[in-house]
C-alpha cells in the first residue's frame, strides 16, 4: 500500500490547565519566565474567558475535519498536529512522521498571513527537526491570505454581523480588519505582513462589498520595543471621536476562538466601546466550520499539484 501524504498542521497551542501556564509563557518568552506580577495577569485573563483557552479543542476539531475532507474520495492523507507552544511540540510531530514512515508532507500555519516572525518562526521549527529525518521530503505553504474560499467564508460571516445591526445605520458600519501586532522592526526586514492584512482586507471588502473599512493590530505584546499600530483600542477611540458608532471587529489574522479573541475583542474592546456609547459586534471565528475547512483543503491541492 502507497504511503499517506503528511499534512503537518501547525497551530499557537494553549495550556491544558492554569498549572501550565507558567510554562508555556516562558515558552512564548524563549525561556524567560515571567514575573509574579506577568504571571497571575495572564492568568487572570484565562480565568475572565472561563478558565482555559478553547483554542486546543478547536485545533483538534480542524486537524480531524480536515483529514476527513482530505480523505473524502479515498485514503492517502494523514493530519499531524504540532504546536509552537505546547505539546505536541512541532519537533515532536515532525518526528512522529518520520517514525510513522511518511516520506512526503506539507506544513501549513493556521494563520493567513506571513511574517517572518510568525509563520516563519513555525516552518524554521519544522526545518530544524526534519534535518534529522532525511527521508522525509517537507514543503511549506507559506501564506494563504488571499486564498479565494477563506475570503468567501470571512466575506459570508460579515454579512451575517452586519444584519445585528439596526437596518437603517447598516451603511454606516465601518469593519476594522485586525491581526496580531508584532514588534515593528519587522518593517526594517521588509516583511510582507502589514500588506498581506490588507490585501486580505480589500478583498474581503469588494466581496461583501463595504463601504467603509480600516485597518488595526491587537494583542501587542507586553514588552518595551515599539509593536506596530494603530492598535485596535486607539483605532475604535479614533472612530468614535470622529462620530462614528457602529463597527465590526473582523480579526482575520486569526481563524479560531481563543484567548486573543475572547479577551482582548470581546472583553476589552467591548467595555471600551460600551463606554463610548459605540455599538461594536465581532465576526464569527472559523474554527472547524466546513465551508473554511474546504479552503484548507483546497490550498493543500493546489499546492501538491505545483499550481502555486
Ligand atoms: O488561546 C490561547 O491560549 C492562545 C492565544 C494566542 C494566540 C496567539 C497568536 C499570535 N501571537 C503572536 C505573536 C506574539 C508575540 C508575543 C506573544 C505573546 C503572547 C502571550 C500569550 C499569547 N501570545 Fe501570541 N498568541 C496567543 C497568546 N505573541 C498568552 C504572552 C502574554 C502576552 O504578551 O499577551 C510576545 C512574545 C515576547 O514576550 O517576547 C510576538 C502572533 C500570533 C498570530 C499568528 C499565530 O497564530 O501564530 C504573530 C492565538
Amino acid at each position: 500500500m502507497e504511503k499517506p501524504i503528511g499534512i503537518l498542521l501547525m497551530a499557537y497551542g494553549t495550556p491544558r490547565s492554569l498549572d501550565e501556564v507558567e510554562a508555556y509563557y516562558t515558552h512564548i518568552r524563549r525561556g524567560r519566565k515571567p514575573t509574579q506580577e506577568q504571571l497571575n495577569e495572564l492568568i487572570s485573563r484565562y480565568e475572565a474567558i472561563g478558565g482555559l483557552s478553547p483554542l486546543r479543542k478547536i485545533t483538534e476539531a480542524q486537524a480531524q475535519g480536515l483529514e476527513e475532507l482530505l480523505n473524502e474520495a479515498g485514503g492517502g492523507y494523514r493530519v499531524y498536529l504540532g504546536m509552537k507552544h505546547s505539546s505536541p511540540f512541532i519537533a515532536d510531530t515532525v518526528k512522529k512522521m518520520a517514525e510513522d514512515g511518511i516520506t512526503r508532507a506539507v506544513g501549513l500555519v493556521l494563520a493567513p498571513h506571513y511574517s517572518v516572525m510568525s509563520v516563519g518562526t513555525y516552518i524554521q521549527a519544522a526545518l530544524e527537526a526534519a534535518q534529522s529525518y532525511p527521508s522525509l521530503h517537507l514543503t511549506f505553504i507559506k501564506n494563504w491570505h488571499v486564498q479565494p474560499k477563506y475570503l468567501q467564508a470571512i466575506s459570508t460571516r460579515i454579512k451575517g454581523t452586519l444584519k445585528r445591526f439596526p437596518t437603517d445605520v447598516q451603511d454606516q458600519v465601518r469593519v476594522i480588519f485586525s491581526a496580531h501586532s508584532l514588534p515593528r522592526r519587522i518593517l526594517d526586514m521588509g516583511d510582507p505582513y502589514p500588506a498581506q492584512l490588507e490585501e486580505t482586507g480589500n478583498e474581503v471588502a469588494k466581496m461583501v462589498p463595504l463601504r467603509h473599512w480600516l485597518y488595526a493590530w491587537q494583542s501587542a505584546g507586553r514588552t518595551p520595543e515599539p509593536w506596530l499600530g494603530p492598535d485596535i483600542l486607539d483605532v475604535i477611540r479614533e472612530e468614535h471621536s470622529k462620530g462614528n458608532r457602529y463597527l465590526i471587529s473582523c480579526p482575520v489574522g486569526f481563524v479560531s476562538d481563543h484567548l486573543e479573541v475572547l479577551y482582548d475583542i470581546d472583553i476589552e474592546c467591548q467595555k471600551q466601546s460600551n463606554e463610548l456609547g459605540v455599538h461594536l459586534e465581532r465576526t464569527p471565528m472559523l474554527n472547524a466550520d466546513l465551508d473554511f475547512l474546504q479552503g484548507l483543503k483546497h490550498i493543500i491541492f493546489t499546492h501538491l499539484t505545483g499550481e502555486e
